[in-house]
């Protein structure tokens, strides 16, 4: 159980995170706001609560990995490190800025905390998987956590990677999938029916758990079960709203790849109030979270 005090950060923690993100992505003209807003609960819970990681010291051979398949929502997880104190938050500013550490897509090397390349999809779970029998093999306690989304399930290599890991029992991994139900241009039910999720990851002798992807207390349960689990390795499917706090943008995948304050979408305020729009929503979020926790 978690002290009321702490999730009261944690969420607090959050919606912050939500705001510089909107922030950034305007700044930059170009980015991607639906993944991003809807996982920035999961990314919170893992950088604030979680990981056993420490932001000073990012090469730590003892830390957990978090590897990000989905590179596309690289920004919330800039926001999040730079929180968490990887990088001076004022650097979210040059996010796409030419010869800046913050590209649109992940760079390994470039950014501490970044551990892999990404942006091309269906990579992340065969890479976790493969640094997750290497911790293995060489006796380390380290945990590998990857987060994929669920557009990347229509890929072969991520059913590749889950194989693996089920065969090879590793315990060790835990992929978050990022349910949010679109992907660039649809529902992921239209363009390439993913259900059922559980079932699937079953066969594979993988252990599932479902949580809210909104739910910070579950999220974290989640993954300290994940953590006691024997022989198989576990994905937590967080069921997040792409756009999660911004209203217009909520549930509508014209906002996959695109920042506030860019184009006029269909439905959402004139561009030219997009960010403010969304700022006071985030701020008061209907009064919600902060209510009732006072
Ligand atoms: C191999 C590969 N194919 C296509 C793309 C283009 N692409 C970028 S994001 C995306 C949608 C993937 O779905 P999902 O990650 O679920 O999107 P989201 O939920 O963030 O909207 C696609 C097809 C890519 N980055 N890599
Ligand atoms: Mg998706």
């Amino acid at each position: 159980m978690l002290h009321d005090d702490k999730l009261k950060f944690l969420e607090e923690k959050a919606n912050e995170i939500r705001e510089d993100l909107l922030a950034m992505l305007f700044e930059a003209g170009s980015g991607h706001s639906a993944g991003p807003l809807g996982m920035a609960d999961v990314f919170t819970a893992f950088y604030f609560h979680i990981l056993n990681h420490n932001p000073k010291k990012p090469d730590w051979k003892d830390r957990d990995r978090l590897v990000l398949s989905n590179g596309h929502i690289c920004p919330i997880q800039y926001v999040a490190l730079a929180h968490a104190g990887y990088f001076p938050i004022h650097e979210l500013k040059t996010l796409r800025k030419i010869n800046s550490r913050l590209q649109g897509h992940p760079h390994r090397g470039s950014l501490p905390g970044i551990e892999t390349t990404s942006g091309p999809l269906g990579s992340g779970i065969s890479q976790a998987a493969g640094m997750a029998l290497a911790a293995r093999m060489d006796g380390r306690r380290h945990r590998i956590y990857c987060f994929a989304s669920d557009g990347e399930h229509d890929e072969g290599n991520t059913w590749e990677g889950i194989m693996f890991a089920g065969k090879n029992r590793l315990s060790n991994l835990t992929v978050v999938m990022d349910r949010n139900n679109i992907q660039i241009d649809g529902f992921t039910e239209e363009v390439m029916p993913l259900e059922p999720l559980r079932a699937k990851y079953e066969a594979f002798n993988w252990n599932v758990i479902d949580v809210d992807g909104h739910n910070i207390e579950q999220i974290i349960s989640a993954a300290y079960e994940a953590k006691a689990i024997y022989e198989r390795p576990t994905v937590i499917i967080a069921h997040t709203i792409p756009g999660k706090g911004v209203s217009y943008m909520e549930s509508n995948y014209l906002w996959h790849g695109i920042p506030p304050g860019a184009s006029d979408v269909p439905g959402s305020p004139p561009k030219s109030e997009q960010l403010r729009v969304a700022l006071q929503e985030l701020r008061t979020l209907g009064g919600k979270i902060r209510s009732e926790h006072e």
